[in-house]
């Protein structure tokens, strides 16, 4: 905007939008698959922007790459051997599941290599995961890359995803949870972007629904963290377990030990997750939970 302020406009948030002031554009360019930008703001540090939506903050990232990292890493009933990652290409997904030592792969499928690049370049303290030996970079479509997975593969699958418009709309549709569940061991999980409560509660609805079809005989649960920085400052996930032997794995219980930052390495020390923050995690308030109930 001409007066120096960045507002989030999108059909998906209509008739409102978060602003910020913007110090300084840091980068500005077209990828095959959106529009990327990376700004300084004052507030909340350097600013990563796909097609006009937020990524990520400096300031507040952590509360959510956090979460979706360690809540499904946490909940699984092993110590998890091999994980993947879809999308989330600025690398601070990478950096959070790096910090369990018992993960001997982590393999993730970015669609868009310049959001690699730019992160990089600006984001060290999110990058950083990139610099894991155990990390394999493939740069595809993550649908693509999760249908030609050897079955039984994974035991966690982290699907950090933009918005349903755009590259991201696969994600959000049956064929991708198919492809995904053939690709988890027994008892594995995944744990994907869910959107907002307040904005996008029959986009939950119909996904948790399409989820509890795809994942029959395990179990489908929403959790939630709160940034403010993300559309009403709230954004949740789907958290779905495969069916093991024995009952569905309740992931509202963390069985893990809390990770710990890998040796040598010089990362910031957890701030968000915690046992009881992943407890709490899947409480709902009631309208959220009536929304929920029985889909
Ligand atoms: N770590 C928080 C940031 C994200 S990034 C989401 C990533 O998903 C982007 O890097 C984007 O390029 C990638 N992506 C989109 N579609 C695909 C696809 N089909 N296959 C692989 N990667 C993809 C999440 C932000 C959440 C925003 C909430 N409003």
């Amino acid at each position: 905007r001409e007066d120096g302020w960045f507002t989030e406009l999108s059909t998906l948030w209509p008739g409102t939008g978060l602003s910020l002031k913007v110090d300084e554009m840091l980068f500005q360019g077209r990828s095959d698959f959106q529009d990327v930008a990376v700004v300084k703001t004052g507030a909340f540090g350097t600013v990563l922007i796909l097609d006009g939506a937020i990524q990520c903050t400096d300031r507040d990232e952590f509360s959510y790459q956090e979460m979706i990292a360690h809540l499904p890493a946490s909940a699984l009933g092993r110590p998890p051997k091999r994980a993947l990652v879809v999308g989330g290409g600025d690398g601070g997904v990478l950096r959070e599941l790096s910090r369990h030592a018992s993960l001997e792969e982590i393999h993730i499928a970015e669609i868009d290599g310049m959001v690699i690049d730019v992160s990089k370049k600006y984001f060290p303290q999110m990058a950083v995961g990139y610099s894991d030996p155990r990390v394999q970079v493939h740069v595809c479509d993550g649908i693509k890359f999760v249908q030609d997975s050897p079955k039984g593969q994974y035991d966690i699958i982290v699907v950090d995803s933009s918005d349903p418009v755009g590259p991201a709309e696969v994600l959000f549709q049956k064929p991708f949870f198919e492809a995904m569940h053939r690709a988890l061991a027994p008892g594995g999980i995944v744990c994907t972007q869910a959107e907002s409560l307040w904005y996008h509660l029959e986009i939950i609805k119909s996904l948790a629904a399409m989820c509890s079809e795809v994942f029959q005989g395990g179990a489908v649960q929403y959790a939630f963290t709160t940034i403010p920085t993300y559309p009403s400052g709230q954004i949740g996930f789907m958290v779905c377990t495969k069916a093991g032997d024995g009952k569905p794995l309740d992931a509202r219980e963390p069985r893990q030990p809390l990770p710990a930052a890998p040796e040598g390495r010089d990362y910031p020390p957890l701030r968000y997750y915690n046992h009881e923050v992943h407890r709490a995690a899947f409480v709902l308030p009631t309208f959220a939970r009536d929304a929920l109930a029985g889909s």
